[in-house]
């Protein structure tokens, strides 16, 4: 999958095995869980994703890209999210479509672990720091796909990890999750030198924003139109 507008529609919800099976009596006994489970395998990647909104920060993430798993882990770690992916990509390419898919699925099943978004908080925004780098994120839950990036990299920035993860990787990353999962995204650094900094903090950053915006707040779908997706 290439391009700026990946589209989610082929996606499919996991094959049913047992242990998917239990998890799904679990997440009807406790209706309160936000959670889902996708599948997605193309001829270029296949990408499995676990999510639950409700869960401890535990990650289990394995792409073949081990800065990419760095960053994953962060989003759990910090969004306080329970998150278990799996992809296995052409990456003798090179990283692209194993991050890129990796965005679709992830934002999928974070669409459908939102659900109808009541009570939700809806808004997040927060800058934070990694020593010298600064990155603000600001984002709205709100059903509308939107991605305003502005990350200032060194115009040396190399790969970071082997297989190596490209700077520019990250952004198409957001727009894959942004327009699959329908949420409006602005990230944008404000100082920094370092990439792995720049990077982990973006990260951290919409982690944290993530967190504030699905605190349940109130019983009502929060907007004057009734709806949010
Ligand atoms: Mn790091």
């Amino acid at each position: 999958m290439s391009g700026p507008n990946p589209s989610p529609a082929d996606a499919s919800p996991a094959d049913a095995s047992p242990a998917d099976a239990s998890r799904a009596d679990a997440s009807r006994a406790d209706a309160s869980r936000r959670s889902a489970t996708l599948k997605r395998a193309t001829k270029e990647t296949s990408v499995s994703v676990r999510i639950d909104l409700d869960g401890s920060g535990e990650a289990e993430i394995s792409t073949g890209l081990p800065f990419f798993d760095h960053m994953l882990a962060q989003l759990a770690r910090h969004g306080l999210m329970e998150l278990e992916v799996e992809a296995e990509g052409d990456l003798a390419v090179d990283a692209h479509h194993t991050v890129e898919d990796t965005g679709i699925v992830l934002g999928q099943a974070l669409r459908e672990a939102l659900g109808d978004k009541s009570g939700l908080r809806r808004f997040g925004s927060v800058a934070v720091p990694l020593d010298e780098a600064l990155v603000e994120v600001a984002l709205d839950l709100s059903g509308r796909p939107y991605l305003a990036y502005s990350v200032a990299l060194p115009r040396d920035a190399s790969p970071l990890g082997s297989p190596g993860f490209e700077p520019q990787l990250a952004e198409e990353f957001w727009r894959a999750l942004v327009v699959s999962a329908g949420f409006t995204l602005h990230v944008r650094s404000l100082a920094g030198r370092n990439t792995h900094h720049l990077l982990e903090a973006s990260f951290k950053a919409v982690a944290l924003a993530f967190r504030d915006a699905l605190r349940r707040e109130g019983t009502g779908v929060p907007s004057t139109k009734g709806a949010l997706s």
